[in-house]
């Protein structure tokens, strides 16, 4: 059975490279993926979470407002009764001199997984499938049946 993602730029964000390139990762992987696109906002990812009953709700930030944008992310989901993974990847903080505070960071928000933007989407994929306890031949039977 085929899982579901929801992806997209949270807050004011433009840029669109980084999640269309995850869009075209998770889909050969074999996951049903809900592209928000850019400039998301918290509800809309709540929103789509609940309307799709997502597995795992991605979350991509670059222009170094992630940590603003992200405040109170959680309680939104809660509210929307929303029960996915989250991880949340990019250029997470103006700089990104000391990735694991920034991986502490958001951790504390409430982020089940965070990636630096040096991260191959495969690693995220593995992990995401690890997280969901999905075999390897299962994704991979998922994307042929697909
Ligand atoms: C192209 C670009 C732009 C374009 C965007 C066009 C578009 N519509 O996409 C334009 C010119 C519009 C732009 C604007 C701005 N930009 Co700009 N931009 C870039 C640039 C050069 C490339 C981004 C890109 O496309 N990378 C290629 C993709 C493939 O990589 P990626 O985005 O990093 O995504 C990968 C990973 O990060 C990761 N990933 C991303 N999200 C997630 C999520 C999850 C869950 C996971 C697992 C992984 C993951 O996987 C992706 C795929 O491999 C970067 C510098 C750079 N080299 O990264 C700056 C950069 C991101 N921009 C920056 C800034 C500051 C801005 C502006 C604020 C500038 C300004 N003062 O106006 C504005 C913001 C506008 C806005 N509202 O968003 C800074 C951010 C600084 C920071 N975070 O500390 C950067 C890093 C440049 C810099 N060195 O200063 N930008």
């Amino acid at each position: 059975m085929s899982q579901t993602v929801v992806l997209g730029v949270i807050g004011s964000d433009a840029h669109v490279v980084g999640i269309t390139i995850l869009e075209q990762a998770f889909s050969a992987a074999g996951f049903d993926v809900i592209n928000l696109g850019v400039q998301t906002s918290q509800e809309e990812f709540a929103e789509a979470a609940v309307a799709h009953d997502a597995e795992a709700v991605l979350v991509s930030s670059l222009y170094g407002h992630a940590e603003q944008d992200c405040q109170g992310f959680h309680d939104v989901l809660d509210a929307e009764g929303v029960d996915a993974l989250t991880y949340i990847g990019g250029n997470l903080a103006v700089g990104q001199d000391d990735f694991e505070q920034t991986r502490e960071t958001f951790e504390d928000l409430g982020f089940d997984r965070v990636f630096n933007s040096e991260t191959d989407p495969e690693e995220a994929i593995a992990a995401l499938r690890q997280d969901l306890q999905i075999t390897t031949t299962e994704a991979e039977r998922a994307t042929i049946s697909s």
